[in-house]
């Protein structure tokens, strides 16, 4: 004997608005550690971030200097390639907007790098008009070491592979230049919308 109907028993324990997840992916409470490497710890008052590159000239800020720039709380969902995404994750941070405000550039393209080596690539436009952020604090809290603390890119409209844990800073450039997974065979873009996964999709 069954009370369950069909609709309700083909339900998950969280109720998810599926327009809201990408191909391929499904949605988890929890929030998955990954690393290529170990989690590095700089000092704060050896810690700033750069833009570097192709500009007029290189704009540095050190962790207090960042601090004291205007921040925003923003509430989005991500998007992990290998297939997790986690809805309305609460975040704070710095504008890309803010800081590349008045940076004169020809570069179509940026590179961002991190503590340890990570680098990833994306067109300039896409973290440009309300599309990243340089984030300090997730759910109210600092942002934890092994979620990329003191401070990460949050660019939450590409696979969260983009999104440098520990970022350091940007490179603007004339050319598109592979990061560290898009080198590997990940998508050079990565929307999940697209199921960019890796190269040739
Ligand atoms: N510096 C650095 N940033 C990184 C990574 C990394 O290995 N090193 N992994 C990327 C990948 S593949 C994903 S899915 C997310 C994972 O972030 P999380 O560990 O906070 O979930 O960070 C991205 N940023
Ligand atoms: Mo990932």
């Amino acid at each position: 004997m069954s009370f369950v109907s069909r609709g309700f028993r083909g339900r998950r324990r969280e109720d998810v608005d599926s327009s809201r997840v990408p191909p391929g992916q499904y949605v988890t409470g929890d929030f998955p550690v990954l690393s290529a490497g170990p989690t590095p710890r700089t000092s704060m008052d050896k810690w700033d971030f750069s833009i570097v590159g192709e500009v007029d000239e290189p704009r540095r800020w050190t962790w207090k200097e960042l601090r004291e720039l205007p921040s925003e709380e923003v509430t989005v969902d991500i998007h992990c390639v290998t297939k997790w995404s986690k809805l309305d994750t609460v975040w704070r941070g710095v504008s890309l907007d803010t800081l590349l405000d008045g940076v004169e550039t020809s570069a179509e393209y940026v590179t961002a790098w991190s503590d340890g080596g990570y680098t990833t690539n994306m067109p300039l436009q896409d973290v440009r008009d309300g599309k990243a952020w340089i984030a300090f604090e997730f759910d109210d809290e600092p942002l934890d070491p092994e979620h990329g603390g003191p401070a990460r890119l949050l660019v939450p409209h590409l696979y969260f592979w983009k999104s440098a844990k520990w970022v350091r800073g940007i490179e603007l450039t004339l050319e598109d230049e592979p990061g560290f997974w898009e080198s590997y065979g990940y998508h050079n873009y990565g929307d999940p919308w697209r199921e960019q996964r890796y190269g040739g999709d």
